[in-house]
């Protein structure tokens, strides 16, 4: 299992060949749907960047399991808080695609308001979500509710300041927070190796006084238990639980980025042969509740969903470019105005 690099456990669903408890046929198939959905929507999404339709794009090809498997653990009261990984996440809240699509176009139909679906905007900042999630999860205790936050973040991310603090006033608090690192073993180009001493990330847990659990990433199921099971303690006051979830970065950073330069590509091969949605699928063969022809047109629908997505994107007219400095200034400078006329003048020559 190329996977497991240390010897802390990871604990496992689909390998095992076990089932999970309470989860029926359609909640499986549901879980399928969702899967197809951001790996759709992801690989849709590079060939829009390579057709100049998006902008610079962060992948999570085969990350998906982590992103399914555990949204489905929560209930639409709890709050999500995405980093830029994640940004496809509120697609599974009922976020148009468009919307998203947006977002990496740079358009401001892109930002939603955070109460609409209980999902915050997505964190480009590495790391500096966490203490917001905390805040927002320990407020919701306040209230007396029994809504829970999960925050995502990377393994780069656990050696951000902003990770520690929000960890720790999480776990003092007894704030209803679920903590999910993603730990695909890169920071851009900064192996895991470089990134920490721990043994493990779950390791980090002990010194806030959380629990921990390390699971496989690429294993939907795996993550959808560790995260009801975090939930559920959230629920029941007992604080916040600390996710690591093992997977391995096998595509780029991001569109900008050219990992030939430091990954081994040999492993990069065998770990695309593990990704998360072909064991899935195979594992609900096996059950014989996946047959061809549903996943077929599961992934028909989900590619009709991105086609739809992006034409309505680009069907939304550009934004004016007052735009830029709106709320910028109290009393504009007295140029204010022949500038923006002098600024729409030379942007309209160049799209024109
Ligand atoms: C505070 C901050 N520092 C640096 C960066 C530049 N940066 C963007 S992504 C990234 C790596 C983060 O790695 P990790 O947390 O493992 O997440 P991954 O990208 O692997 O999902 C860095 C350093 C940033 N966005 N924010
Ligand atoms: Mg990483």
């Amino acid at each position: 299992m190329p996977i497991a690099h240390d010897e802390h456990e990871l604990r496992r669903v689909i390998d095992e060949d076990r089932e999970v408890d309470g989860l029926g046929e359609q909640d499986l198939l549901d879980l399928y749907r969702s899967l197809v959905l951001l790996r759709t929507y992801d690989e849709r999404s590079l060939v829009y960047h390579r057709q100049g339709r998006i902008g610079t794009y962060a992948m999570f090809w085969g990350h998906e399991a982590i992103q399914a498997g555990s949204v489905h653990a929560l209930a639409g009261r709890d709050w999500v808080f995405p980093s830029y990984r994640e940004s496809a996440i509120g697609l599974l809240r009922g976020i148009p695609v468009s919307t998203v699509l947006q977002w990496w176009r740079g358009h401001p139909a892109g930002w939603w308001n955070p109460a609409e679906h209980r999902v915050a905007s997505i964190s480009v900042p590495v790391g500096s979500h966490v203490p917001h999630a905390a805040g927002l999860a320990w407020g919701e205790k306040l209230k007396g509710s029994d809504a829970v936050a999960i925050a995502y973040f990377g393994d780069g991310a656990t050696s951000e300041g902003a990770f520690h603090e929000g960890a720790n006033l999480a776990a003092v608090m007894g704030a209803p927070l679920v903590l999910l690192c993603n730990n695909n073993q890169w920071a851009i180009s900064t192996p895991l190796s470089a990134q920490t001493r721990a043994e493990a990330l779950v390791a980090k847990a002990a010194g806030y006084g959380m629990p921990g659990v390390r699971v496989d990433g690429t294993d939907v199921l795996a993550v959808f238990e560790a995260t009801r099971e975090a939930v559920e303690r959230g629920r029941a006051g007992e604080g916040p639980t600390f996710i690591e979830a093992v997977t391995y970065r096998a595509a780029p950073h991001g569109t900008a980025d050219d990992p030939r330069l430091y990954v081994d590509l040999e492993r990069v091969e065998a770990e695309k042969q593990h990704e998360c949605v072909g064991r899935y699928e195979t594992y609900l063969q096996r059950l014989g509740i996946l047959g061809d022809e549903l996943a077929e047109s599961v992934k028909a629908e989900a590619l009709d969903t991105m086609k739809q997505g992006i034409a309505e994107a680009e069907a939304m007219p550009a934004p004016d470019v007052s735009l830029l400095f709106e709320h910028t200034y109290a009393d504009p400078p007295a140029s204010f105005e022949t500038d923006l006329a002098e600024l729409r003048r030379i942007l309209g020559g160049e799209l024109g």
